[in-house]
């Protein structure tokens, strides 16, 4: 096997697989993403700052944030209008994308209830009923499949108009539902949000720009009170509720010897059942006949984060491995049903023997295979799919074969259930740590890769620097892959935490970075802040919390920041969202939101600058709540800036 040093790619990526395969790829003449984000340089400075318009045909038009050319739109529209509605259009179209993959849950879950499918099942009837109390449905003495069926009806209204507030926001303390009241932000019914969203930043309708993100709040708390916890909770009750154990990743888990299938994309349905089918005897069988010794999964992107957190399947790599794990030309077959997957992942397979599977009617990719999903019958389009891989693999060309590195392991498997349990059974002795300044607060690190930034660099630094000062980190999506890749998350990484977390790590045999799950398991993070306010009597925005997207990219991203920061959660981003055209807009997202929901935005690009904002933070936090504090100011920036590219 060729030895890929990657010597020339090490400014793409902190790590060794990555530098490997892009080198590969180009000598095997394969484009990639980084490559294309070179071609695409100078990127429009109009679209950057956000004064780009183009929502109706008089324009596009564009406003020119320095002052020398035009300052408004052929409407009228000056920048605030432009940047607010080109914000919360970000949010809707993020916060649509989370629901609407927690509705193709729910359709499953009432399929489940009316005997419609012969897949899928309740694996966790605890968790059914208890969400079935939250709806006010009676349990007692009826069948699961009954209070499936009627669970689900109850929850199809969180998705119309006849809910003035949407019931699984109730979780969150009371001080935070008087504030989402008093502001018109508690999110109603999760379509209309989005639709209302869309209407008022239509031409013509909404022009007040604090108006527009106030709905863009309550469009975003849609998704976090909303579809994304639909999406969690129902999965836990299908697909089993995520228990802690150990898995691995990066390219190492694909096996040379053996039928390799990514998953790719977010929704479960299709994973979980690959996942099933990849056991079937005949399957297997067909497999060594055809001259493997078994079928091997790898996860990618959020559905590799499904099913690792509930099965321990392996992890390929993150949002920026999708090409680079067909690079290794190890792939027999990349199944994928929605959400972050690249076009070109078509072309790359192109190059191999890979086949690229679609199975979503929407989301269908011109060059690839469709198999159309029918979550009544999952099963045997599972099946045909593992087939279809299974039979590719005599086409496979040994010589094109590279797998560049041994796989690393790490913990997952951290649902809030499990944490709880771990601790005992409440989240008390988690409070008493964090009381004592043993742990001095916590914080989600979650969200994409973007290739404008080093690979999982500014992941892995803010987690390095957060843990050494003793504050936990719990991470979602793709920032698990950076963490879990660079050896932070299994238990012997508490050694690499500061002295206080480090001990309550080797109690209870856990890492010092929790993997959560997916994206839309962000709204685990809410349930967990929610406990813990709840218990103290206080609300989240007292407690020492932050959240961070260091390396962000997607829509989604900008949905789960706004919800996050309107439930009262700090958050920093990594990638500048395109508002810096708006001066108003800048400040109202980074002071003005504080006043009103005890929380805002900063941007900070360097990781390490991005650890002390937010260490000061939640040493303020904790000084608010009359723990032991280190004074903010003592606190310094560092001198040098990371070179982040
Ligand atoms: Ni939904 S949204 S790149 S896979 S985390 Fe990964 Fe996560 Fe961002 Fe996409
Ligand atoms: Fe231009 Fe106004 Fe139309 Fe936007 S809505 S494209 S600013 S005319």
């Amino acid at each position: 096997m060729t030895v890929f040093s990657g010597n020339g790619f090490k400014k793409n990526s902190i790590h060794a697989d990555t530098w490997a395969m892009l080198e590969k790829a180009r000598q095997d003449g394969v484009e990639t993403v980084w490559d294309r984000l070179e071609q695409q340089q100078p990127q429009c400075g109009y679209c950057s700052l956000g004064t780009s318009c183009r929502i109706c045909t008089m324009g596009p038009c564009r406003v020119d944030p320095f002052g020398d050319g035009p300052q408004k739109g052929v409407c009228g529209a000056d920048a605030d209008i432009i940047v607010a509605r080109n914000l919360a259009r970000m949010i809707a179209a993020g916060a649509s994308a989370h629901s609407d993959h927690g509705r193709d849950i729910l359709e499953a879950l009432y399929l489940v209830g009316e005997g419609k499918t012969d897949t899928y099942k309740i694996n966790d009837p605890a968790k059914l009923k208890k969400l079935a109390a939250e709806y006010g449905i009676e349990t007692k003495g009826k069948k699961d499949l009954k209070i499936a069926s009627e669970l689900a009806w109850e929850i199809m209204e969180d998705y119309g108009m006849r809910r003035e507030k949407l019931p699984l926001a109730a979780r969150a303390p009371k001080a935070r539902q008087e504030i989402w009241e008093k502001t018109s932000t508690y999110p109603r019914g999760i379509d209309r949000e989005n639709v209302e969203m869309l209407h008022r930043t239509t031409m013509g309708v909404d022009n007040d720009w604090v108006n527009i993100l106030l709905h863009g709040v309550r469009t975003s708390l849609s998704d976090g009170w909303g579809g994304s916890m639909i999406a969690t909770e129902l999965s836990d009750a299908l697909f089993g509720l995520p228990t802690p154990k150990m898995s691995s990743m990066n390219l190492g888990v694909l096996k040379a010897d053996h039928v390799n299938i990514i998953l790719h994309g977010h929704n479960p349905m299709l994973s979980e059942v690959i996942a099933a089918a990849s056991q079937d005897q005949e399957l297997l069988d067909l497999a060594k006949e055809n001259g493997a010794t078994g079928i091997n999964l790898a996860g990618v992107c959020c559905t590799g984060n499904e099913v690792l957190m509930r099965r321990g399947i392996p992890m390929a790599g993150n949002h920026l491995m999708q090409e680079l794990a067909i690079v290794t030309g190890a792939v027999e077959l990349m199944v994928v049903d929605y959400q972050c997957i690249m076009p070109s992942v078509v072309e790359t397979a192109k190059c191999y023997h890979t086949k690229v599977v679609s199975t979503f009617d929407k989301a269908k990719f011109p060059g690839a295979e469709h198999v159309s999903f029918d979550p009544q019958h999952g099963m045997d389009i599972g099946k045909k799919i593992v087939r279809m891989a299974v039979e590719n693999f005599p086409k496979r060309v040994g010589a094109k074969v590279n797998i560049p590195v041994e796989s690393v392991q790490m913990m997952t498997g951290f649902s809030i259930e499990a944490i709880l349990q771990a601790l005992g059974g409440t989240p008390q002795p988690l409070i008493d740590a964090i009381v004592k300044g043993q742990i001095r607060g916590a914080v989600g690190i979650v969200g994409c890769n973007n290739p404008k930034i080093k690979q999982d660099l500014g992941h892995t630094e803010l987690t390095k620097r957060l843990i050494e000062n003793d504050i936990l980190v719990v991470v979602t999506g793709c920032a698990t892959v950076a963490d879990g890749k660079a050896g932070l998350m299994v238990p012997e990484a508490a050694d690499k935490a500061g002295p206080g977390l480090s001990a309550v790590c080797k109690a209870l045999g856990i890492p010092p970075v929790l993997h959560l799950g997916s994206c839309v398991d962000n709204t685990r993070i809410l349930v967990l802040a929610a406990a813990l306010a709840n218990t103290l009597g206080v609300d989240i925005s007292a407690l020492p919390l932050a959240g961070a997207a260091p390396e962000w990219y997607s829509e989604k991203a900008v949905a789960i920041g706004a919800y996050v920061v309107a439930s009262g959660i700090y958050t920093v981003l990594g990638t500048t969202p395109p508002v810096f055209g708006s001066p108003n807009v800048v400040k109202l997202l980074t002071e003005g939101l504080d006043g009103v929901f005890g929380a805002t935005f900063a941007v900070e690009p360097d990781p390490n600058r991005a650890a002390v904002l937010i260490r000061r933070h939640i040493e303020k936090k904790r000084a608010g709540l009359n723990l032991p504090a280190i004074d903010p100011d003592s606190i310094g920036l560092p001198e040098a800036e990371l070179a982040l590219v």
